[in-house]
Order: C-alpha cells, then structure tokens, then sequence
C-alpha cells in the first residue's frame, strides 16, 4: 500500500480525516439491534446519462439511503430530457413514488454543452425504457433544495451532484444560509492526473459550468470530489456486463443495454475495455466509503481561460497555501464497487 508523507497508509489516513471533517450525527432509523439501519438523507442533482441512471438505480437499491428528491439539470442533455429520464429511471426501479424536480436550463454564464455524442439522442439510449407516467413536481428543483435544507436538521442532507453544479450554485446564491446546514456535497466532476475528457483540461461536468463549480468550491461545505482519476479505473469490462444482464430482471437487463451502448464510443476514445462508470462512484462512496481512497487537497477552478476553462487544479502536493477544501478521490477497489452494484441491483 503507498503511504503519505506523514507515513501512515493513504486509505487509513483519509478515514481518520473523512471521519474528522464529516462527524455530523448519521441519523438511526428502527430501535433495537435486529432492526438498526443507519439511513443517510440525499438529494440526487443528475443530468440522466446511462452512469447517472446507474447511480439512481443504485441509491433507489439501497435502504440505507432515503432520496428526499431527485433535482434534474441540464447537462448530457438538454433539461427537458435529463427530467424526463430521471422519470424513467425511477419506473424502471419500480419506485414511481419518488419526486423528480426540474431544475436549470443552462449554465450560469455560458451556453450549454451537451454529449449527445457519448449518451446518444435521448441521453438514455440503449434500452427501450417506455415514456414515463410519474408526474414531474411543479416546484422549481432550486427552490426545493433551498426549503428542504432549511427544514431538515442541519447537517443531516447529503447532496449528491452527478451533472454541472448549476442548481446547487444556484441554491447557494439564493439561500447563503444552506451553506452551513449541509452535511456534506458527494460529487462527481474534475480531473487532475488523467487530465479532461472534453478539452485536454476539463472534465465534462465541471466545464459545463465552471462557474458554478468555482461557487460550490468556494462554499466552504465539506466536499468529496469523485474526479476522472478515480472514475477511469471504474471500467464496465463485458464481463462486468454480463453480470448486471445475468440478474434476469428488467433493471438488470436495462442496465447491460445502458452500460453497452455508453462504452462503445469510450472504447474507441480511451483504447480500453469498457467505458468508466463515472457516476455511481458518489453513491457508492456513501454506501462503502472504503472502497476509495484520496487525500484532502485545494482544489480551484479555471473560470478565465478559454485553453483550460473548467480545469480543476488540485494541489495534491500541498505547494500552495490555499486552504484545503475537497476530499479528492484517487483510487477505488473496482472489483468490489462492482460487487456492491450487481448485488444492489438485483434487489430491484
Ligand atoms: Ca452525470
């Protein structure tokens, strides 16, 4: 196992910083030991895409998670898609009961970028997931962050962006005061080692809107960052595939049909076997943060320049005297994340 400076093992040194920066009180659902789960309250922000529905289906899997809602952003593509499939997946799981607000319709300053090249027309391509018939919430996905983090005990919501960070620099602008009843932010997004995945600086979500990502990195809430570095050595391989068609079931199925047509154009980009499943890295650190590894770092991002807009500059090595504001993610066990998705997917 490689070391830090300091001489302790990376994974046991950012559990004790982990378990440091996050000892907000995790909340104790059922009394008496038979019946002890500890349920964690999130709010998803997606921009559906094959690795986000995977992420959905997987949080939607997972008792110890209780989804207050499902914000949709545009991102992949464009929000009146990103809402609908976030609808979808949630029929898929069967769990019709869950609220899927709309969002933002384009980054704070600058003019959408979508991927419809990597996700395909619909965002979802691959199955043929029918038109949902779950109703979308009427309420402005910004204005019900802002009220459920004003009504729920501080430091007790999660929030888990898996798109640009646009609603939550938007609830953050609107309602300061949510910075400081925030639990933590999970997010997938920047890159540093393995460089971007749309400009050779930039990782997609976070060049979508940099500015808003320059907002959440400013906020001062406590941040986990899952960067390209982590989520590029969490490969769909075809026989990791096969396991999710294995299950039999409708999700299962869905879920292979997802995963094969998102790694096709990856494949040929990246020269591997099989595309990284970026997004369900976020929930899987909440389920089993074990299974990742990381220090605490500055991360900054470029907002000025055209050659680098939306790179995020980590000091890994603590150069500079920037205060350290993310937990940056570097390694995963890939095999046991991938354990933990075909075994939770198939409860559905
Ligand atoms: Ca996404």
């Amino acid at each position: 196992m490689h070391q830090n400076p300091d001489g302790i093992p990376a994974r046991a040194s950012d559990m004790v910083r982990a378990a440091r920066q996050f000892k907000a009180p995790i909340k104790v659902r059922g009394r008496g030991k038979g019946s002890m789960a500890e349920t964690q309250k999130i709010i998803i922000d997606t921009d559906p895409g094959q690795d986000d529905a995977v992420a959905i289906l997987l949080a939607l899997a997972s008792p110890e998670l209780d989804i207050l809602g499902i914000t949709a952003v545009a991102g992949n593509v464009p929000l009146k898609l990103t809402e609908k499939n976030a609808r979808k997946i949630c029929e898929l799981a069967g769990k019709p009961e869950t609220k899927v607000y709309a969002g933002a319709i384009r980054p704070l300053a600058r003019t959408l970028v979508t991927a419809e090249e990597v996700h395909g027309q619909t965002g979802l391509n691959g199955p043929d997931l029918p038109e949902p018939t779950m109703k979308l919430q009427e309420q402005y996905a910004v204005d019900f962050i802002v009220e459920t983090l004003m009504r729920e005990e501080a430091h007790t919501v999660t929030l888990c962006p898996l798109g640009p960070l646009t609603n939550i620099a938007l609830a953050l602008i609107r309602e300061p005061k949510i910075a400081k009843r925030i639990k933590q932010i999970v997010l997938m997004g920047g890159g540093f080692f393995e460089g971007g995945n749309v400009t050779p600086a930039a990782e997609f979500n976070i060049y979508v809107d940099p500015q808003a990502a320059d907002v959440v990195l400013r906020s001062g809430i406590p941040i986990v960052m899952m960067p390209l570095d982590v989520t590029h050595k969490a490969l769909t391989k075809a026989s990791r595939v096969e396991k999710f068609r294995a299950l039999g079931t409708r999700v299962g199925i869905a879920t292979a049909q997802m995963l094969e047509f998102f790694e096709r154009f990856d494949e040929q980009k990246y020269g591997s076997d099989g595309g990284p499943l970026h997004d369900p890295c976020v929930i899987a650190y909440l389920l089993k943060p074990e299974l990742f590894s990381g220090r605490e770092c500055n991360v900054t991002v470029e907002t000025a320049s055209e050659l680098t807009m939306g790179m995020t500059v980590v000091d890994w090595w603590g150069v500079t005297k920037r205060a350290k504001n993310a937990m940056v993610m570097r390694d995963i066990d890939h095999e046991g994340f991938f354990d933990l998705l075909v075994e939770r997917l198939g409860r559905l």
